[in-house]
């Protein structure tokens, strides 16, 4: 029986992820993720499913076998667009993906769920991720990103479930690097409120696997991308922006730091290292990172290059501007995307992930890049400028 895909809210949209989404990337990136195997077994809840890695991780887990939880908060508007594609008519039969009411701020709703579900795995994904908006909320920031966390672990203790923890770490809890690349054995050193916040997470946590030997671990995964990425993380800004511009949406893309330098990898790639991180025989703390950094301005370069608009750079600091294959001015330097402590290089050792789990990224960066260039050319209808003739030599 061909089964018939029930919207979460009474709503209808016209266009989903699925529709341009799942791009010949995914051919280097695994099967087609999204067909279902025979059931595992196993029930996992997942916080943050609306977001990339949720939706990411769904996939993996329902292709996997599992029965799939997702824990979606109330907003004013829909927020289910990245797993509508997977969203079922909650009255079929073997219904393997079900969406749940809660948020990380409510621990009554937390135990609910929990208590209810009683899931073998719980991935907590949920979190205000935005680093220069949390230093415009930051104790709202400290209160999901940080607390939200214990409220799980405690949910998870207090109803004696034998449930396995993932914590969504983040390199952006070495900050102002101490060493190069980055670890496990990494000191720490935020530079943000998020940072700070996931540090707190972090450290309960491992604490919680200490003090009741709880199988709960962190992921410290660096920067992630995808064409589900939210337009405000400067990867998904670049490539949106340079489709606008091809669109004639955009004149010119307004950008903050150019000199940033992250290490990317596909977001993909890194939800499958969190599952292989709760199969591990010990519970145990890893880093995921490609190995590779690259500056923000080379990401652009690279993005518009894709798009058919090759960019030639002048000028330095905030008047440093990218022109276009006709000198228009099509990215500038505005300060207000600078943030007031930045984090100005991250680049990853994974060699643990590696080693004890297996783990191996399938998208390289210049994949990822002209991955996410498509995806927004294709979501605007537009296609990319023939290439241009070199003007050197
Ligand atoms: P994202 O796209 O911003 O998704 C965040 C998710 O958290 C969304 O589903 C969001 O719901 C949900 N959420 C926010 N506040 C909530 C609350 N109060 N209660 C319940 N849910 C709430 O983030 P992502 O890129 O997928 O990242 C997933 C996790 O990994 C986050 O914890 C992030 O901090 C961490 N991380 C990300 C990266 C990266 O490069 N992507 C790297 C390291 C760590 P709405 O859809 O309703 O907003
Ligand atoms: O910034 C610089 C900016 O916002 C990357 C989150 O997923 O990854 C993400 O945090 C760099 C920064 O990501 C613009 O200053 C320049 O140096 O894409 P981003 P992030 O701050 O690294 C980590 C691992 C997480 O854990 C977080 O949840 O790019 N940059 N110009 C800009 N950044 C933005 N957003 N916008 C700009 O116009």
């Amino acid at each position: 029986m061909e089964r018939r895909a029930l919207p979460f809210y009474e709503e209808t949209r016209s266009k989903t992820y699925a529709e341009w989404d799942i791009l010949p990337l995914l051919d280097s990136w695994g099967e087609n993720v999204i067909r279902r195997s025979e059931k595992s077994g196993k029930k996992a809840l997942i916080t943050g499913v609306t977001g990339q890695d949720g939706s990411y991780l769904a996939e993996i887990l329902l292709a996997k076998g599992y029965e799939v939880w997702g824990m979606v908060r109330r907003s004013s508007s829909p927020n289910t667009t990245r797993i509508d594609h997977l969203i079922e008519d909650p009255r079929g039969e073997d219904v393997r993906f079900r969406l749940v009411w809660g948020d990380l701020n409510d621990a009554s709703s937390l135990n609910h769920i929990l208590r209810s579900i009683g899931p073998n795995e719980v991935y907590n994904l949920a979190a205000q991720s935005d680093v220069k908006i949390s230093f415009d909320i930051p104790e709202y920031t400290g209160d999901i990103t940080g607390i939200g966390a214990v409220r799980l672990l405690e949910g998870i203790r207090e109803n004696g479930l034998q449930t396995s923890f993932y914590q969504a770490s983040s390199s952006e809890l070495y900050g102002k690097v101490v060493e190069s690349p980055q670890s496990e054995t990494t000191r720490f050193y935020p530079r943000s409120p998020y940072a700070a916040a996931k540090a707190y997470a972090f450290h309960i946590t491992r604490n919680y696997r200490e003090a009741y030997d709880m199988f709960a671990v962190n992921g410290i995964l660096f920067n992630h991308e995808s064409p589900r990425r939210g337009l405000n993380f400067v990867t998904r800004k670049i490539t949106h922006g340079a489709a606008q511009i091809l669109a004639g949406k955009l004149d010119c893309l307004f950008l903050g730091n150019l000199n940033a330098r992250r290490d990317w990898g596909f977001a993909g790639d890194y939800a499958e290292a969190m599952w292989l991180m709760l199969q591990a025989e010990q519970p145990s703390d890893y880093v995921v990172a490609s190995g590779e950094t690259h500056p923000v301005r080379e990401f652009c370069a690279l993005a518009f290059a894709r798009a058919g608009l090759p960019l030639s750079w002048q000028g330095e600091g905030v008047d440093e501007v990218g022109l276009g294959p006709d000198g228009d001015v099509l990215v500038r330097v505005d300060p207000r995307y600078f943030r007031p402590a930045e984090v100005d290089l991250l680049l990853g050792d994974p060699t643990k992930a590696k080693r004890e789990l297996g783990w191996e990224p399938k998208v390289s960066f210049m994949e990822l890049v002209n991955s996410m260039v498509d995806a927004d050319l294709e979501l605007l209808g537009v296609k990319a400028l023939e290439p241009q003739p070199s003007t050197a030599g």
